[in-house]
């Protein structure tokens, strides 16, 4: 069969011409109970065909009356509603990993009906090569382009494709046309040795540094799909920052001054990292307008924010895994692709959130967090310690073994009735030693070099809203008078009692 006009540019394996065919006939070659590994991460390059087709074919599976017809779903990250949002309204996802975002996943674990394992985002990839996940049976990756000799040119992000293309039995291609080729020569592939006891110095002392190649290999012999799409990424709009996140930012951008007039933090700063979400958004709004240059990223996801410090010159070079960017931006980078590809590496996960790396490189790491406790404890996806929001993503890989670890909230949550400073997080995500700064639209408080105590009074006085202020300094007294030990005073039926407070009450 001749293949489509143009195709044979992006697929230059003339093996795999006879394997291009159509989503459904491709979706009928994963087997139910599968464990399949897909592309995407943060809505950049997830496949979105051949979910839809499995989607399509597990809901017609749970209508005849076989209700146990799911796939086990491995992905880098988030990923979009053609894939997250089809799978888990077909109710066809038994365990999903390591992170996601999309409502109806969300509503599914939290119901019971589907298992989530909340990996951190490094650990991924050396998890599947133990086997420790389970055996992976089909990848399904999205692709830029197919070359020969085995090459892909990789899309938007990177994740875990390099190791479900190497694990995986079987492997699935989606090639997107809508990709543009001109992203070929942007990824850095790191095939160097990744178990140990073999393992070597990765050696990369700069974001900029390339340790790789710029393609994905993969055994054409594993191809049993090819199907080709034309469809952009998810892409979100974000809000204009708002009041609240401007003042974050700021007091963000006064504290990064701060440090380098006392000599802790060079004029261009340390590589930047920062989680996704429009408070991150607005930081680096901030610091696009802030007083800083020749700035550079080796963060996980690259967003409008750092799309536009590129453009602007403020920022000389990022590193990541993803692009993830809003429509306009997305157009924006579409058509300047030339100017941004020397600037721009996208790595595999297991690099971009890599604890070596990020220690030596000292990155300063921005992530925004769902609460903090006065003793600077973080919780950055639980509500009320027991349902998940999204997962903790690539916050853990940065939050540990950055030089400095920053996490902002607005003060206050879901129209004020919550603080978003609570005696005790009613989940743990960052421990208090991993946690260096807590930012609200209040103020900072650098909790450096503090005891627990003193963390207490500055996390209250700087973060806290000024409504729940008292109640925090009361909780803080009676748990020294209480007899409890001194150096992490806690009362803990009360700090208990204060997220219960809400569920009965509605109000903190
Ligand atoms: O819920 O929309 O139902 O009202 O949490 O909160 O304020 O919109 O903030 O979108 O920046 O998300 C931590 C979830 C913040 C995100 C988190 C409710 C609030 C709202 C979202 P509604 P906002 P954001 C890099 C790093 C973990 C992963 C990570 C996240 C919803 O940043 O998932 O950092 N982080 N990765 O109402 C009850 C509170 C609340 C609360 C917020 N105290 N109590 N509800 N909410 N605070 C990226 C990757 O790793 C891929």
């Amino acid at each position: 069969m001749p293949l489509p006009p143009g195709l044979a540019e992006r697929l230059q394996d003339p093996s795999l011409h006879a394997k291009v065919m159509g989503a459904d006939e491709a979706a009928a070659l994963i087997a139910v109970g599968a464990n399949v590994g897909m592309s995407g991460f943060t809505g950049a390059a997830y496949p979105k065909a051949v979910p839809q087709a499995l989607a399509a074919r597990l809901a017609a599976l749970h209508a005849a009356g076989q209700t146990q017809a799911r796939i086990g779903l491995w992905t880098g990250a988030s990923t979009g509603p053609e894939l997250d949002g089809a799978l888990a309204r077909a109710q066809g996802i038994e365990m999903r990993l390591p992170y996601q975002s999309d409502p109806t996943c969300r509503q599914q674990i939290n119901a019971g009906h589907m298992l989530y394992n909340d990996m951190h985002l490094s650990h991924v990839a050396q998890a599947a090569w133990y086997g420790l996940l389970g055996h992976l049976d089909v990848a399904v990756v999205e692709v830029t382009g197919v070359l020969p000799g085995g090459r892909l040119i990789p899309s938007t992000s990177v994740g875990n494709n390099k190791t479900w293309l190497d694990q995986a039995d079987q492997i699935i291609l989606e090639l997107n046309l809508h990709q543009s080729l001109a992203l070929e020569g942007m990824h850095d592939i790191y095939h160097g040795t990744h178990l140990p006891p073999h393992r070597q110095p990765i050696a990369l002392t700069r974001p900029q540094d390339r340790i790789g190649d710029p393609y994905l290999r993969f055994d054409p012999a594993k191809v049993v799909a090819v199907v080709v799409t034309d469809q952009p990424d998810r892409n979100a709009p974000f809000d204009p920052p708002g009041e609240v996140s401007a003042r974050i930012a700021g007091h963000i951008l006064a504290f990064l001054q701060q440090e380098v007039r006392l000599g802790r933090l060079p004029a261009q700063l340390l590589p930047l990292q920062s989680g996704v979400g429009n408070i991150a958004n607005a930081v680096l709004d901030g610091l696009n307008q802030g007083p800083f240059g020749q700035l550079s990223a080796y963060t996980e996801v690259l967003q409008d924010g750092m799309l536009a410090m590129l453009r602007s010159g403020k920022l000389a070079f990022a590193s990541a895994t993803a692009i993830s960017l809003s429509p306009e931006a997305d157009a924006e980078f579409q058509q300047n692709i030339g100017f941004y590809r020397p600037r721009i590496v996208l790595r595999p996960q297991e690099i971009s959130n890599h604890p070596e790396l990020i220690r030596r490189l000292g990155v300063i790491a921005m992530n925004a967090m769902i609460e903090a406790d006065i003793y600077g404890n973080v919780n950055s996806t639980h509500i009320m310690g027991s349902s998940i929001m999204n997962g903790i993503g690539g916050s853990g890989d940065f939050a540990r073994n950055a030089y400095l670890s920053i996490f902002m909230t607005p003060s206050l949550a879901k129209g004020g009735k919550i603080s978003c400073i609570v005696p005790m997080v009613s989940h743990h995500d960052h421990t208090e030693h991993d946690v260096q700064v807590i930012v609200t639209e209040h103020g900072l408080a650098d909790l450096r070099g503090l005891a627990p105590t003193q963390r207490a009074e500055r996390i209250v006085q700087q973060c806290a809203h000024p409504r729940f202020r008292p109640a925090l300094r009361d909780y803080m007294a009676r748990a020294r008078r209480s007899g409890a030990g001194l150096h992490t005073p806690h009362l803990l039926d009360e700090a208990l009692s204060w997220h219960s407070r809400y569920l009965k009450t509605g109000q903190m």
